[in-house]
């Protein structure tokens, strides 16, 4: 990393902001309400119109709005789109941010080419939805990985819109953070639509259903730390109060109330598949740590 550059916090500067979508967009105004100094560009000028009434400067090129700002973010749809955007501007000595959702290769890739071009580099990953922003209440925060130097020059800037966890040197871990996250809410999500099509045709309000799932779901979600205990202890029994041997028999229970009711199992099957495979390979005493294990290729 480039960190002959000074490490010491700066408080106030220069912002340079590539990218006004709806992520974007929220970032620059939560940066201009605490009065930050901010440079923005879009690739679609019109969407910088509003940002200029409300007292950002609009760059005409990605060049521009870089060369106007000491600390650069991009917000933009993909990696491809930074590479892209970035490509003619000159990042030496500058500090680069990128908030763009994408994977830990894409950031570590992102970070070699930004330091060959004398920048510091922070990758980010944005646990808030637009909403969220400037809304200290609501949790939302990214995580950050890369430059220690730049999160800590930076931090009082970055943690305007949003909370921010720093998860270590390699720029690919804070990808790594948020898609393992993103990863399990997307599990999370097919559970509740599979919940959802079982009282589908019935003369039940999902209204009703709603508070029962996020009660259950909340209770539930503490089973994480379980499974965390397990795989550094090596030890899949330890603590267990609901046996593998048990589950699979409920899952048979599962499958044929979805079979009555109409439902499809197809969002269930993938995860009771790996659960068989564990009990017949002789874990029926454990949790469901071992899909872990099956799940590692
Ligand atoms: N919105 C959300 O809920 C999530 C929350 C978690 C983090 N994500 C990620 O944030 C990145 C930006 O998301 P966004 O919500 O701002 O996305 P859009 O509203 O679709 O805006 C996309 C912006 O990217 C520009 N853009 C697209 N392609 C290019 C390109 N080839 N070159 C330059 N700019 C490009 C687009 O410009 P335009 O369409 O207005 O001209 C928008 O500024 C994203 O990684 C999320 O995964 C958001």
């Amino acid at each position: 990393m480039n960190d002959d550059i000074s490490d010491q916090p700066v408080d106030r500067p220069r912002l340079a902001l590539l990218g006004l979508g709806a992520m974007g967009g929220a970032l620059a105004r939560a940066w201009l309400a605490a009065g930050r100094s901010l440079t923005v560009w879009n690739r679609t000028p019109g969407r910088a119109e509003p940002f200029a009434a409300a007292g950002a400067r609009v760059a005409g090129t990605p060049a521009e709005a870089v060369a106007a700002g000491d600390l650069v973010v991009a917000c933009l749809l993909d990696d491809a789109s930074v590479g892209e955007a970035l490509s003619g501007a000159d990042l030496a000595g500058k500090d680069l941010v990128n908030l763009t959702t994408g994977t830990p290769a894409q950031a570590r890739a992102r970070a070699e080419w930004a330091v060959r071009r004398g920048a510091r580099f922070l990758d980010g990953g944005i646990m808030a939805v637009p909403p969220m922003v400037g809304v200290p209440e609501s949790g939302g925060y990214a995580f950050y990985s890369g430059s220690r130097a730049l999160f800590d020059a930076h931090h009082d800037t970055l943690t305007v819109p949003f909370g921010a966890v720093y998860t270590g040197e390699d720029p690919g871990f804070a990808a790594l953070h948020d898609v393992a996250l993103l990863s399990a809410m997307t599990g999370m999500f097919a559970g509740v639509a599979h919940a959802f099509a079982l009282i589908r045709k019935e003369s039940l309000a999902p209204s009703g259903l709603a508070p029962l799932l996020v009660g259950w779901l909340t209770a539930m979600a503490p089973h994480a730390y379980q499974i965390a205990a397990h795989l550094e202890s090596g030890d899949y029994t330890e603590g267990v109060a609901s046996n593998l041997a048990m589950m699979v028999e409920g899952n048979a229970t599962l499958r044929r109330t979805a079979e009555e009711q109409g439902v499809g199992a197809e969002l269930l099957a993938p995860f009771m598949a790996l659960m068989e495979r564990r009990l017949a390979d002789g874990h029926g005493d454990e949790g469901t740590t071992g899909v872990v294990d099956l799940l590692t290729r």
